[in-house]
């Protein structure tokens, strides 16, 4: 692993203070229990998509800034729109987890575009308590600026040791990045 993914991943687990309650104070996160991933970023409340939590917050902090976007839609009738500046703190999001089933598989999809920003998305599996991290990969990584939507895909087989999933997006530069279609369905 090179010094540049070392880092990355510091600030996935650190800095970002991603999955550290003790850091919840720092983060913005509208709950709400019936919403699921919301991963199309249809359901918001007070103005935000449910179930992502913002880092730091975009309430008291300029360095992100967070919009329910209807202009540029992959799939539904808005997307996530993240505008960000240059920061001593890396803007980040946190998906809600997404229970997953030992021994299935799975297709994960995420549409992404980006104008002038570094874009990282760590996914991340747990075991069942949610405390250990089984495994984590950063299934995108690019600096590359685009004015078209891109498409990830991949297949993601569950090991015995593994109930749920979540994504941690990092954002670094200075640019828009928007995402929508965020989906986990199992492969039958
Ligand atoms: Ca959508």
């Amino acid at each position: 692993m090179g010094k540049f993914h070392r880092e990355w991943l510091a600030a996935t687990l650190g800095a970002a203070c991603v999955l550290a309650a003790a850091c919840q104070s720092d983060e913005l996160l509208e709950r709400n229990g019936t919403a699921g991933l919301n991963g199309s970023f249809e359901i918001t409340q007070a103005g935000y998509p449910v179930n992502w939590a913002f880092f730091p917050n975009p309430e008291a902090d300029s360095t992100l800034r967070v919009v329910f976007d209807s202009n540029q839609v992959v799939e539904g009738s808005h997307s996530l729109k993240l505008v960000v500046r240059p920061s001593d703190k890396l803007p980040a999001l946190r998906s809600s987890q997404v229970a997953v089933q030992p021994g299935k598989k799975y297709r994960f999809r995420l549409s992404f575009r980006n104008e002038g920003c570094s874009l990282k998305v760590n996914r991340i599996v747990q075991d069942a308590s949610g405390k250990t991290v089984r495994r984590q990969d950063f299934i995108i990584d690019t600096s590359v600026s685009s004015t078209d939507w891109e498409t990830f895909e991949e297949t993601l087989s569950v090991a015995q040791d593994e109930a749920q999933v979540l994504l941690v997006i990092i954002i670094a530069g200075s640019g828009t990045v928007w995402l929508d279609n965020v989906n986990f369905k199992e492969k039958v």
